[in-house]
């Protein structure tokens, strides 16, 4: 391990695949929009696929479109070091939010090869189908089927605004699997992304060791009165959605604020019927976001919430549908993954802090079947989930090489 201890990933390596992969499903301010199961992810499923296949490995696909690439072990039998997290992006997103977690796994089996290092487990490079959950909800599809938090047909359901179905789109780009979904053993996931919040660059860190995740709530609120003419209609005798959900998104404002410093909470999706400048909203369907570390927060925050939304409804003389559209408890990280993670960032001299993961990940899942741990570099100003999303090529070095780091020793070095 001496040997291998100067060892680093190739950086420049690593930067130009994260430009190639950017190229697929561009945005339109230098970010990308290459959401789950469209053809833009199709591409990007056979960039990566050709990239593995390149580097020696060999690819399994499951039911739910999760792609797993291996590098074999010297042990066979050995359960596997699983390393990566998504390709698909928001539509307005980033280059780096899940890729790097990809491309960077891919880049430490390159450099492992590179070095001639053999493991004796088999190390499996793996891209999560929906983790963003912005075109099908919720967030984390895939890995949650995978860790038995949802079902199959749950998921083959979901649908998008288009009313499109997520089985059939993931059969249309061609990308249905024939492993069972879950069936796969894992002796330990390692995620690297991007923190995606401001605290490791204005602290001056360049690894977060990710000890806990926040959890979340979406709940997707339902609310109908009725459609009428914006200029006719008497103001006493308006029904009007559009109105109600302008207070509850208000409300939910209000109740993150007052369970601060570890609260949080907007509205991002809104649907308005039928949508025209002179029709009073009739139906309006809206999610709400809302997250803490704190258990007994984030439930709380539920319920306050949800008697808001009813109070606002009843005052409006509107109907109110909630429904859970998305949910996990605040998550803690495997303790001895954490301090493998710590001593590699340790040991490659990195400033380094422990810290919450503010988004959700698929490693919150794979968490509940496996020993999971996150690694996070800093983003620029913090910003993700927007296409100006940054981050230095000296961060993605120095993820990937905590990466590279962690997997050795926990794949266990062999000659
Ligand atoms: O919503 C999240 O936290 C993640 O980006 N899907
Ligand atoms: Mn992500
Ligand atoms: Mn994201």
């Amino acid at each position: 391990m001496a040997v291998l201890a100067n060892q680093r990933i190739n950086a420049q390596r690593l930067w130009d695949s994260l430009g190639e992969m950017a190229m697929i499903g561009p945005g339109v301010a230098g970010g990308c929009n290459r959401q789950t199961l469209t053809d833009a992810d199709g591409q990007g499923r056979h960039l990566f696929a050709r990239w593995c296949a390149d580097a020696g490995m060999s690819m399994g696909v499951d039911t739910m479109g999760n792609m797993f690439a291996t590098r074999a072990g010297t042990d066979p039998d050995a359960l596997p070091v699983y390393m990566g997290s998504h390709l698909d992006t928001q539509p307005t997103g980033g280059r780096y939010d899940g890729v790097l977690g990809v491309l960077g796994a891919l880049e430490v089996v390159r450099a492992m090869n590179d070095m001639g290092v053999k493991t004796r487990r088999p190390i499996v490079v793996t891209n999560w189908t929906n983790e963003e959950g912005a075109r099908f909800a919720p967030a984390m599809l895939a890995s949650g089927v995978f860790a038995g938090i949802h079902t199959q047909d749950y998921a083959y359901g979901r649908t998008d605004i288009d009313g499109k179905a997520f089985g059939e789109e993931l059969a249309r780009i061609g990308w249905l699997g024939d492993e069972k979904v879950g069936s796969r053993k894992m002796h330990a996931m390692l995620e690297l992304h991007i923190e995606q919040g401001p605290i490791l660059e204005a602290t001056g860190k360049t690894i977060g060791v990710v000890t806990h995740g926040q959890g979340l709530w979406w709940l997707e609120i339902t609310l109908t009165g009725k459609d009428a003419h914006t200029g006719s209609t008497p103001m006493n005798m308006r029904v009007n959605a559009g109105l109600g959900m302008a207070r509850i998104t208000e409300s939910v404002h209000r109740i993150a604020m007052s369970h601060q410093p570890n609260a949080v909470g907007a509205v991002g999706q809104v649907k308005v019927y039928p949508n025209s400048r002179n029709v009073i909203p009739g139906k309006v369907v809206f999610t709400v976001d809302i997250r803490s570390p704190e258990q007994g927060k984030l439930d709380l925050m539920r319920g306050e919430v949800e008697r808001a939304a009813h109070a606002v409804a009843a005052e409006l003389g509107l109907g109110c549908a909630i429904e859970s559209v998305g949910h996990f408890d605040p998550v803690t990280f495997d303790p001895d993954l954490v301090k493998v993670v710590r001593g590699a960032a340790e040991r490659l001299g990195h400033a380094h802090m422990d810290i919450i993961s503010g988004a959700g990940h698929d490693a919150c899942w794979t968490n509940r079947v496996a020993p999971t741990v996150m690694i996070m570099c800093p983003c620029v100003g913090g910003l993700s989930h927007n296409e100006a999303e940054e981050i230095s090529p000296e961060w993605a070095a120095a993820g990937t090489d905590v990466l590279l780091h962690a997997c050795l020793e926990v794949a266990e070095v062999v000659g």
